[in-house]
């Protein structure tokens, strides 16, 4: 009496199983990087003029226009650039946009207009130009206007590392329990903190870094191995980034140096604070003058060029990568 065996595939795939030597994607090289994609400002500024007759912060949480890559894959992809989310975000004088939290954390950096406040855990930071402001995870966060002019700034957020790992909570306001905070000014005297800590210590005291302490840090910084100057935004308390899952930094460049080629697997979103030049990503060539965004996805080779001198302020989640163990950082060497 003749025995058939059954077919193990079939019985594998019914149960749930798949054997590694047959599937086709096990080994698959990575696909070529993502391309850069630049938003420039002249465009971009007439298009946030739009929303500004289209909609107030009454009729909607935020009047936020969100960077979209063009170059996404699938919808889950379509994030600015890997798990950083930019934004603009604009309010008239006279507006505000009301308090909430997320588990998302957030930051904004001003690109226009004077006199609006960010309140954070009841805190309030102005915003001045080229001053950045963290909102970190779970703190209360609402916008005011007293200012004359309409103020436009960037918002940055790590929206898809939250909607990747199914950690997006969202709470509307009125606050419960205003969380304590201590001033700014505890930690502005650099390199001494009080000894007496109140309120939250998962994030950084400090929520407001000034544009002029970045220029007088970066004044003073040495340069790093591709030639530019950067310095970081920190935690004061523990010398670690300003936010967990986003890293923040600001680059400059001397007139008309190119720096050295850098790649690296993190994720980069930069925008123009001041000077004009052009940055070469891979095979693209992306010119760029005042308060343009552009991308600079994983696995490029990087070069920056500033006409005269240059600063671009940089958000990525290279901290991220370096704290799971997995960043990888190159510099061409010099010829
Ligand atoms: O200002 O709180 O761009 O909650 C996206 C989500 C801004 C904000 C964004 C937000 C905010
Ligand atoms: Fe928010």
């Amino acid at each position: 009496m003749s025995q058939s065996h059954p077919d193990p595939y079939a019985l594998w795939e019914a149960a749930h199983l798949a054997p590694l030597w047959n599937s086709p994607n096990a080994h698959k090289p990575p696909p070529p990087p993502v391309a850069a994609h630049v938003w420039r400002w002249k465009e971009t500024r007439a298009l946030v003029e739009l929303a500004f007759r289209e909609t107030s912060p009454a009729a909607v949480q935020r009047r936020v226009l969100q960077m979209l890559s063009p170059h996404a894959a699938s919808p889950a992809d379509e994030y600015t650039c890997g798990s950083v989310l930019a934004a603009l975000q604009c309010l008239l004088p006279g507006e505000t946009a009301r308090p909430h939290r997320h588990t998302m954390n957030a930051l904004r950096f001003l690109l226009e207009g004077s006199g609006a406040v960010t309140l954070v855990d009841g805190k309030e930071c102005p915003m001045e130009f080229g001053d950045l402001v963290l909102t970190p995870g779970m703190c209360w966060h609402e916008h005011r206007h007293d200012g004359k002019e309409p103020v436009v700034w960037l918002d940055v957020l790590d929206v898809p590392l939250h909607q990747h790992m199914g950690t997006v909570v969202f709470q509307p306001g009125p606050i419960v329990e205003p969380p304590v905070t201590m001033p700014d000014a505890a930690f502005a005297s650099s390199g001494i903190v009080p000894v007496a800590l109140d309120g939250r210590r998962d994030h950084s005291p400090v929520f407001r870094y000034p544009y002029a302490d970045a220029v007088r840090a970066l004044q003073h910084a040495p340069r790093s191995p591709d030639g530019a100057r950067r310095v970081r935004y920190i935690n004061p308390l523990n010398g670690q980034g300003a936010m967990a899952l986003l890293d923040t930094s600001m680059l400059q460049l001397d007139a008309g140096v190119p720096t050295l080629p850098t790649r690296t697997n993190a994720n980069l979103v930069c925008t123009v604070v001041e000077g004009h030049g052009e940055t070469r990503v891979g095979d693209q060539l992306i010119a760029w003058g005042p308060r343009d965004t552009f991308t600079l996805p994983q696995h490029h080779w990087v070069s920056h060029r500033g006409e005269a001198e240059a600063r671009l302020f940089i958000v990525s989640d290279a901290d991220l990568l370096r704290r799971l163990g997995v960043l990888s950082e190159e510099v061409q060497a010099a010829v």
